[in-house]
């Protein structure tokens, strides 16, 4: 344990002046709580003046959040702290040296998980600019989610070649990851437990003093930096795993005609002491920003920490399979498509398709990696003319999305339930048929949302993931 460093610390003192990096919808909810802990004095949030996303500083400082869609306390917050001077947004990045500690929330997307290269290029900017600041005794704590081994890696290195200090005797360094959802962000920072990790056991004791007072009922759970990102890209690609063991299943009882969701069922129901079978559900894909490139993130870690220890040496490990199935789940819908037209004698090529959702998770507008794309894209290349309707989603790029359902029925020889909005669980089979005008429209339910026995009555020909009890059914043919 670092003597100096801990002596540096006790001279400057408790964390009275934060600094937070990156005013996005990890950033703000952040600054805010800290913002509004008795505990601190002032907060500032750094945010590049960029034309995307400059405008957000003017915003911010007149107490006005930025982010979309509701965020039940955010706005209050933010405007209280504003009127009573303890938060304000700034581009000047020299204010840094005046902060005790300095947290950094910048996406770490990846270019193309294919090459396990995750794009660091704005983190390595925040990370730049924080050290070009940085002063003796700072605590600097990254909470994206990073490659394991980034923060007392790659970070570690950048901040002591900009500040010329030495992280663990000169400055703390930590690694504090978000856990965050959209629509939960200040409930989610307060009641989740918080897993604190630091490069050496000053960073982490000091990184504890900076969450603590922004916890209501959370707890803080302290370990090693390395150890917090491989927990976070951990906790998402477990969930990754379950839900793609479910789809795996789903595949096997479609294969051997039976209902997935009556399996789900059987299985949900071994309960008792010690006994868990987290059973998640089949669908449609895997979309959203976490769990498509958490498991990446994981693998990268353990390939480049690991070296040649790394199991399985190249071979696919469990966490890159569950990856490859969910990603095989749209390719999927596609030859449930395919089989359906081709029951009903028809060709792919001039088909008319109604894409139903195109968010990736249910009543949500949030259409990151969202799994509809690529069955878009593979239906427009069989020549099928694709028309997709959400009710939440108003736009998206190269996209036409339409919020009128009926029109996106009219004519349909196929319907894709895709996302499993409420508005598709109301449906009535022979309205449906109706607007499609088509003897035997294709059903295709990748959310489980209708009943396939309504549709099939209706002269629908039905395919639903993981019903292999339906999928070969009798087709009912509609006396006039
Ligand atoms: N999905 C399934 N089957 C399931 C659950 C989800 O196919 O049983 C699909 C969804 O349709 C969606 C995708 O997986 O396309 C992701 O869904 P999600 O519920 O995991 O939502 P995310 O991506 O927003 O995950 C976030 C994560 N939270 C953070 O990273 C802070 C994740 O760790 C949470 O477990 C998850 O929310 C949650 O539980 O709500």
């Amino acid at each position: 344990m670092s003597t100096r460093l801990q002596s540096i610390i006790n001279a400057r003192g408790p964390i009275r002046k934060i600094g937070v990096v990156g005013m996005g919808y990890v950033g703000i909810p952040a600054a805010v709580l800290f913002a509004d802990a008795p505990e601190f004095e002032f907060v500032c949030g750094f945010q590049r003046d960029s034309p995307s996303s400059g405008y957000k500083i003017a915003m911010l400082n007149r107490g006005e959040s930025p982010l979309k869609g509701e965020e039940p306390g955010l706005e209050d917050l933010l405007g209280k702290v504003v009127g009573a001077g303890k938060f304000r947004c700034t581009s000047d990045f020299s204010e840094i040296a005046a902060c005790d500690a300095v947290t950094l929330a910048i996406q770490t997307p990846f270019k193309d998980p294919k090459d396990l290269i995750p794009d660091f290029s704005a983190l390595t900017e925040g990370l730049r600019a924080v050290g070009r600041h940085l002063t003796e005794g700072t605590l600097v704590v990254l909470e994206s989610t990073v490659t394991p081994g980034t923060t007392a890696g790659m970070a570690r290195e950048i901040l002591e070649a900009e500040s010329g200090l030495v992280a663990g005797e000169e400055f703390c360094l930590a690694h504090a990851p978000e856990r965050v959802m959209v629509g939960r962000l200040l409930r989610n920072i307060r009641e989740h437990d918080r897993i604190v990790g630091g490069i050496d056991d000053v960073s982490t004791r000091r990184a504890m003093e900076l969450y603590q007072p922004v916890l209501a009922t959370g707890t803080i759970i302290p370990m090693t930096a390395t150890a917090a990102e491989v927990t976070k890209t951990a906790e998402n690609a477990f969930r990754d795993l379950q839900i793609a063991a479910a789809n795996q299943l789903a595949l096997h009882c479609e294969a051997m005609g039976v209902n997935v969701y009556d399996v789900r069922a059987g299985i949900d129901s071994l309960k008792g002491e010690g006994i868990t079978r987290a059973v998640l559900w089949p669908g449609a894909g895997v979309g959203g920003h976490c769990l498509t490139k958490d498991s990446w993130h994981l693998e990268r870690g353990a390939q480049v920490l690991g070296g040649d220890l790394w199991y399985p040496h190249g071979a696919e490990s469990i966490f890159g399979v569950a990856r490859k199935i969910n990603e095989f789940m749209p390719r999927h819908m596609v030859h449930l498509t395919l089989e359906g037209l081709k029951r009903a004698g028809k060709s792919p090529e001039g088909a008319n398709v109604a894409l139903l959702g195109w968010a990736f998770i249910q009543n949500s507008d949030d259409t990151r990696n969202t799994p509809a794309e690529p069955y878009l894209a593979a239906m427009e290349d069989a020549g099928a003319m694709v028309r997709v309707h959400d009710p939440f989603v108003n736009d998206y790029p190269g996209i036409k999305v339409s919020h009128n359902l009926d029109a996106i029925l009219a004519g349909a020889d196929v319907v894709t339930v895709f996302t499993g909005h409420h508005h598709y669980a109301s449906f009535e089979a022979a309205r449906v048929k109706e607007l499609s005008g088509r003897e035997h429209p294709i059903i295709v339910d990748g959310r489980n949302v209708v009943d396939p026995d309504a549709f099939i009555r209706a002269g629908f020909i039905y395919k639903g993931i993981g019903r292999g009890d339906k999928n070969s059914h009798p087709i009912v043919q509609i006396r006039r």
